[in-house]
């Protein structure tokens, strides 16, 4: 059954579905809702040692049952497929034991966080099959949603799809004192979604047609932390989503069946200034949010997801799919919510260069190359070199006919303006990874402290994996 798109999820889509075509891709019946309870990976607080909390994540191919009795193979860490939810406090001095099981190179890297270059686990830091790498940093964040994936050069996307990621989770005294839902598994729930291709025997090879290799791999199986239509029960008025995206290259614009209102309060880095009322929400790959929804009523509701590539604007979403039936157990008081979150401050002025990247496709797409300011991504090529202590401005556009999700290393960053217009709400907090639509102008503010590095640069690329890995990425150093 179509669902009938609301006016708010209209406007969310307006510019990207204008020319939209026939659906691409179809849900295949055999992966329709299992009805599994709701499973999030568990929760791992590390161990404390010498004053630093220390994670092991051991990172080995494993065999995982995407449906029942049919083993798929797959990369996890500490797991079958993805890895644990982190769980560590803002200012933690942290220690990670990075352990490479999957026989060949890989590196590891911590998604959204501010760290040296050194640790950022970026092609640079390579780790050799059956090395343990364990770099060392401090959690400079404010309490949010982070995650960690696999970063080996020209092999992102492939690490990635086999399950190559996990969710780091920060708390912090400012989001405590909030009366907010944050009881792991009770009224908060981490939700990784992506999605994947199945062939005959139940395997997800990483195989890119002409399509994947210039619109990023996508897949007609909806997964929620590698279930497939999974079922939550609550007990509880009001529950905490927080939505990775970690698809590959798939956009979700998630909204409910029955169109009801709920709040975003997070964005990539942490709080918003406050509650931001919805009926739609799209992610782009590499972005996370966090939401409040109000099941008091007691009713049945499903969430859903409309789902479209990189061409959205040629070829319109692939369909709406479901995600996650939630089933209250039972109709409570109708609960409220917080008026403020946090304190948001304007971006900060301006001390350094303006900078301007310009997103570009050469040839036809097809077997074309994806360039930011006509150069292809070189391993060896540093960029540029910023300022240690500066504040700058950096100006993306896109004139391919694609949708480009922007990701930054090192740095939480503010969208100044897209096309002159200034960010909507759920826009105007901390943010690490900005989706750049075709034609647009985006303007950011970024500040680079703390951390210097004469050799060791950090990364910035478009986040649809097989774009990267194509080599629209490019470097930077803070010296
Ligand atoms: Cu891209």
């Amino acid at each position: 059954m179509a669902y009938p798109m609301t006016m708010t999820r209209r406007a969310a889509l307006a510019g990207l579905t204008a020319l939209a075509a026939p659906a691409l891709i179809r849900p295949r019946a055999a992966f329709a809702g299992t009805g599994q309870a709701f499973i999030q990976p568990r929760l791992n607080e590390g161990r404390i040692e010498g004053g630093r909390r220390v994670f092991d994540l051991t990172v080995a191919p494993g065999l995982h049952e995407f449906r029942p009795g049919i083993a798929t193979e797959t990369i996890g860490i500490n797991a079958t497929f993805l890895g644990p939810i982190l769980s560590a406090r803002a200012g933690d001095a942290l220690r990670m034991n990075v352990a490479n099981h999957i026989g060949e190179p890989m590196t590891l890297h911590w998604h959204g966080l501010h760290l040296p270059a050194a640790a950022d686990g970026g092609p640079h830091q390579e780790i050799a099959p059956g090395a343990v790498w364990s770099p060392e940093f401090d959690l400079m964040q404010k309490a949010g949603t982070f995650w960690f994936h696999g970063h080996q050069h020209e092999k992102t996307g492939a690490h990635v799809w086999a399950g190559m990621a996990g969710v780091l989770r920060v708390t912090d005294d400012e989001e405590a004192a909030l009366p907010l839902p944050r009881t792991y598994g009770e009224d908060d729930f981490t939700l990784v979604l992506q999605d994947r291709r199945f062939d005959a025997d139940g395997q997800m090879p990483y195989t890119m047609n002409m399509h994947d290799r210039m619109a990023g791999m996508q897949g007609d199986v909806l997964l929620v932390n590698g279930q497939t239509g999974p079922v939550l029960e609550v007990d509880t008025p009001l529950i905490r989503l927080r939505i990775l995206n970690g698809a590959n290259g798939t956009f979700y614009g998630l909204h409910f069946a029955d169109n009801r209102t709920f709040h975003q309060i997070a964005s990539d880095g942490g709080l918003l200034a406050e509650p931001v009322p919805m009926q739609g929400a799209i992610l782009s790959p590499g972005e996370r949010a966090e939401f409040l929804v109000d099941v008091s009523d007691g009713a049945a509701v499903m969430l859903r997801a409309e789902t479209f590539g990189a061409e959205v604007a040629m070829m319109g979403t692939s369909g709406t799919r479901d995600v996650m039936e939630i089933r209250p157990r039972g109709v409570r008081p109708t609960p409220t919510l917080p008026d403020r979150l946090a304190e948001i401050p304007p971006p900060p002025d301006a001390t350094g260069e303006d900078r301007r990247f310009d997103l570009a496709m050469t040839g036809m797409g097809m077997m074309g190359d994806f360039t930011i300011n006509g150069r292809r991504f070189d391993h060896s090529r540093i960029d540029f070199a910023v300022p240690l202590g500066t504040t700058e401005t950096w100006i993306w556009t896109n004139t391919t006919p694609m949708l480009h999700p922007m990701h930054i290393h090192d740095v939480q960053f503010r969208i100044l303006s897209r096309n002159g217009i200034p960010p909507s709400a759920q826009e105007a907090g901390l943010k690490d990874t900005v989706l750049i639509r075709p034609q647009e102008t985006v303007a950011l503010r970024l500040s680079f402290s703390d951390y210097a590095d004469p050799v060791l640069p950090y990364m910035y690329h478009c986040h649809i994996l097989e774009h990267e890995d194509a080599g629209m990425m490019g470097q930077f150093t803070v010296v």
